[in-house]
């Protein structure tokens, strides 16, 4: 059977999905196996659309199942596919290392991740100044962002609605220096070119449920590209249409990954990101005079200092706390195959940081 099909409008460059040098020497195995590669735009259960050189293509994700929910394919993993007779169907093989990847807690209390999505650069994480936004939950995203190694970035949508926009830019600048923060409307177009030109090729848009994610990308990737569905035929020859998550910006420019809705985000095995969130604390507790201050009525208590000269907020410090706390009960509770997971990406991600001769601060 063919593997692509005549009513799919993708191009088969995987450049433009990001492929690179890096990729195709991570690949070479695979392909001296035959096997073709692609990346995942999309994962249902047991199934996934892989966008390949052929098109995009439906493939079992069955031999790429293990145990370990972080490994599990998601939106943005490279792929090495298995062609299928018309019988077998195509399948994923095997994943290529990925350099980054955003996870958070599982929906559950359970210890078990769950990758949102692999192998981006920016992690654009949306907040709605229709409403008086929650800055506990977005230090969480952050957490996770930094967490993951991609960079982060804020953006403040549904400007249209905002009445103090300039205020609520005012608390993430706070909350997060050295994080860009965008205001934009997806409705007026508002802060759109901003955006896109402060983009990594590989975006992923995370934030709660109902911030205008979605709308959002729409708007970026434009309304040709977003009309673009998955048609194709499954590993049985099945004609399917679905919505992909990952969609190709124009001009080239790379992707971006559209999440679903989530209603909340816990934190999981996020020391790292922790620390990049909440620096300003960690600087001023450097400060205190014993190393182990809890910052409760010890004398020469920097953080208490901060607090007193309204330099810190109990908001904030609280935050921290809480979020550390729960970063530890994740972490004990994380099982040994997630945290190989994390260290085999970190270490990745050293090495290919290295390769290219720069590291980002
Ligand atoms: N006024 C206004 N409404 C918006 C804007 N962006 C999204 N919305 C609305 O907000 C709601 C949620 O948007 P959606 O993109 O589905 O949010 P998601 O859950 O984060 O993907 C929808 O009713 C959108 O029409 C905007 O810029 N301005
Ligand atoms: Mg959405
Ligand atoms: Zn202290």
């Amino acid at each position: 059977m063919s593997s692509s099909s005549a009513s799919d409008p993708l191009p088969p460059d995987l450049a433009r999905y990001g492929w690179d040098e890096g990729w195709q020497t991570a690949f070479a195995p695979f392909a001296a196996q035959g096997l073709i590669p692609g990346r995942v735009a999309r994962v249902d259960r047991g199934l996934c659309d892989v966008v390949t050189p052929l098109g995009t293509i439906r493939a079992d994700t069955a031999l790429v199942t293990p145990h370990d929910p972080v490994r599990i394919v998601c939106t943005g993993d490279w792929a090495a596919v298995a062609q299928g007779a018309a019988e077998i169907g195509h399948q994923v093989r095997s994943l290529l290392p990925r350099r980054t990847a955003v996870i958070r807690s599982g929906a559950s209390r359970r210890s078990e991740g769950q990758v949102l999505a692999a192998n981006v650069d920016t992690v654009v994480i949306a907040v709605s100044l229709a409403v008086e936004p929650d800055l506990g939950r977005v230090e969480r995203f952050l957490a996770l962002a930094w967490e993951s190694g991609a960079a982060p970035l804020l953006v403040l949508t549904k400007a249209d609605l905002a009445t103090d926009a300039e205020l609520i830019r005012e608390d993430m600048e706070r909350i997060a220096p050295r994080v860009p923060v965008h205001v934009v409307s997806a409705a007026e177009g508002e802060g759109l070119d901003g955006l896109r030109a402060a983009i990594g090729a590989g975006t992923v848009l995370v934030g709660q449920s109902g911030v205008g994610k979605s709308t959002l990308a729409n708007a970026l990737v434009g309304v040709d590209a977003m009309d673009v569905r998955a048609i194709g035929l499954d590993g049985k020859g099945r004609h399917t249409t679905t919505t992909r998550e990952l969609l190709p910006l124009p001009g080239g420019r790379g992707v971006l990954i559209d999440t679903p809705g989530l209603r909340g985000v816990g934190v999981i095995d996020a020391a790292v990101g922790l620390h990049q969130v909440f620096a300003d604390i960690e600087e001023l507790a450097a400060r205190c005079r014993f190393a182990d201050c809890r910052h409760d009525g010890e004398p020469d208590c920097a953080v208490q200092q901060a607090l007193d000269d309204g330099e810190l907020s109990y908001r904030r410090l609280e935050s921290h706390r809480k979020l550390q706390r729960e970063n530890r009960r994740m972490a004990a509770r994380t099982d040994a195959r997630v945290r190989a997971e994390m260290r085999r990406v970190w270490k990745e991600r050293g090495r290919l940081a290295r390769a290219k001769g720069n590291h980002r601060e």
